[in-house]
């Protein structure tokens, strides 16, 4: 699917874009199977009876996880952590479509863009230690710098809306250059997420908006766009995918390699 100008106009003057049916859903099973095996590897007893079928639309899978974060959290980080270096996840964001629609809103071949951060979130219900504030996305913390070339790609796994937690974006503020401003938070231990705070005086000034989005959809935005997550009240896990893909040959990309297994220590019961 070739995105359309006015799509492509619509992104660079809101700073986001949804693109409905972009991804074929089959990418979302694989890693729906992918998830399960290590949920079945890692906590067996709690996930014995879940047939593959599906998982994301079943209950009992979502009690699971919900149950399993609740009562140890060192495995559910094992499954986490794991899953983030999967093909699995990997594939989704490298499916010829994502390649396609990411280089032609870059503006940029595909081949020159490295990945940062990318992930499968697992959000249950009513968490607030992983729900991330408003913040803008950057690449690295010994470096902050104006990440407005990087593009993300947030990627609903199930159908999200505002009693799940969809995201919650301010239009228009991809342009807010405010490094100088902005707070990188301090970890209070390493299960803790890295981000860079916004001072409400800037949030302040933007509306605000929730995305719904359906299994396929993709929704893509600058890496400055200002952007939150939503609280999840509904009583199932917001499973979503985070691409974010930044090119090399700008100027204030940082090099560095990618970061595949995570040290002891975070992996402590991390998420
Ligand atoms: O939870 C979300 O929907 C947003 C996640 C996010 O903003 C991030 O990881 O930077």
């Amino acid at each position: 699917m070739e995105l359309s100008q006015e799509q492509v106009r619509f992104f660079q003057e809101n700073g986001f874009l949804k693109v409905e049916n972009l991804i074929d859903k089959k990418r979302s099973d694989v890693i729906s199977k992918t998830m399960l095996m290590l949920a079945q590897k890692f906590g067996k007893e709690y996930f014995e009876e879940i047939s593959e079928d599906n998982i994301f639309k079943n209950q009992k899978f979502h009690d699971a996880i919900i149950k399993l974060k609740k009562e140890n959290s060192l495995v559910s980080g094992m499954i986490y952590d794991s899953l983030q270096g999967s093909i699995a996840l990997d594939a989704l964001l490298m499916d010829e479509e994502m390649q396609k629609a990411v280089s032609q809103l870059s503006n940029e071949d595909i081949h020159n863009h490295s990945f940062v951060n990318t992930y499968v979130r697992m959000d249950v219900p009513d968490d607030d230690k992983n729900r991330l504030d408003w913040h803008q996305d950057f690449c690295s913390s010994e470096q902050v710098v104006d990440h407005r070339n990087g593009l993300v790609a947030w990627i609903p796994l199930v159908d999200t809306n505002e009693k799940n937690g969809t995201i919650t974006l301010c239009p228009k503020s991809h342009n807010e250059l405010n490094a100088k401003d902005m707070i990188v938070n301090e970890r209070i231990d390493a299960n803790y997420s890295e981000y860079l705070l916004l001072p409400d005086s800037i949030v302040d000034k933007y509306e605000k908006i929730s995305i719904d989005a359906k299994v396929g959809d993709v929704i893509f935005m600058p890496m400055t766009t200002i952007h939150r997550s939503g609280i999840n009240t509904s009583n199932r896990v917001r499973f979503i995918a985070l691409g974010r893909y930044y090119p090399m040959g700008a100027k204030d990309f940082p090099p560095g390699k990618r970061k595949y297994v995570l040290s002891k220590t975070e992996t402590n019961g991390s998420y």
